[in-house]
């Protein structure tokens, strides 16, 4: 049995979702997020950015992290979760004064419909150009975005190019992992795969490591791997994380360590020991999206 709801936007109660103000408090509007609880999972997902802050599978840890300090207020980057980067990843090439990792998680979608089933939920978020946008970024494009929320956590991202004229982007899943600790995880799936270390660029892809990766420094790296299947080990734990994507031919593996974490004002000294971010997108090689195409990216992430 489906039950399908549309053009959801403002408050909504229907059953297993709930509508909820995410870090308000006097004189902070706080972030508009649903709280969705099904026979699966758990999920909280914000209308900014349509950005999955949380998601846990019942009798599972949480498999995303979110900063207790992020900054909940509205058009400011929320650490943690899955933030989308689109139209670029990281500083924008030319322009110092845009937001790092593009404009989309720093927007409000549109909730377009909930459709639930005895299996899951999935929630149908869009966006479009608009003047803020085309002052950043003059292209006329859509953009939705799928979360399907059952024993995983599915994410289909899709832009179509409504515009008059081909546009570039660059486009990544920023995802936030939770770990018990980042000196007993390993990530495995991306060995003897080229990658640029982003604190040392001038070495170029030249590098590859043929062991499952181990963090015990800061780590920038952006991977040239088109597998698709990639697994974070802790040692301690049975629970292991699970990352299968599509079209995403860069994995970026990210751990601020304990310097840029305190110089992160929305993460706490310590954080850095319990999440891990592997992003998977692409970043690299720029794409050029003709008038009416559309180009599709797909997450799945687990624990198992
Ligand atoms: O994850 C790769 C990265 O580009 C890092 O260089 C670091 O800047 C991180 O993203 C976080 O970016 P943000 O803009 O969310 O602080």
């Amino acid at each position: 049995m489906q039950h399908i709801f549309k053009n959801l936007n403002g408050k909504i109660k229907i059953n297993h979702l709930y509508f909820e103000q995410l870090g308000q408090t006097a004189g902070c509007e706080g972030q508009p997020v649903l709280r969705i609880e099904n026979r699966h999972c758990r999920a909280v997902i914000a209308y900014q950015g349509a950005q999955v802050l949380q998601f846990q599978r019942h009798n599972h840890a949480p498999l995303l992290w979110l900063s207790p300090l992020s900054n909940f207020t509205p058009k400011h980057a929320i650490r943690g979760g899955v933030p989308l980067c689109f139209p670029w990843f990281g500083k924008h090439p030319t322009e110092s004064k845009v937001p790092s990792h593009g404009f989309a998680r720093n927007m409000p979608w549109l909730l377009q419909s909930v459709t639930e089933s005895e299996q899951d939920h999935t929630l149908i978020f869009t966006l479009k150009d608009n003047d803020e946008t085309r002052s950043i970024w003059p292209h006329a494009f859509n953009a939705m975005l799928e979360i399907r929320l059952g024993e995983l956590l599915n994410l289909d991202f899709s832009i179509v190019n409504v515009d008059q004229n081909p546009f570039d982007f660059t486009f990544a899943f920023h995802s936030y992992f939770a770990i018990e600790h980042i000196a007993r995880t390993q990530i495995l799936g991306l060995e003897n795969a080229p990658f640029l270390d982003q604190l040392k660029p001038e070495n170029g892809f030249s590098q590859m490591e043929s062991t499952p990766i181990r963090i015990n420094q800061e780590t920038d790296r952006i991977y040239q791997c088109n597998r698709g299947n990639y697994k974070i080990v802790q040692d301690h734990l049975n629970q292991h994380i699970l990352i299968q994507s599509s079209n995403c031919p860069n994995v970026i593996v990210w751990n601020p360590w304990v310097e840029k974490t305190s110089k992160l004002g929305d993460m706490s000294a310590d954080s850095w020991q319990n999440m891990l971010c592997v992003e998977s997108g692409r970043i690299m090689d720029v794409i050029t999206l003709d008038v009416g195409q559309t180009i599709n990216f797909h997450l799945t992430l687990s624990s198992v």
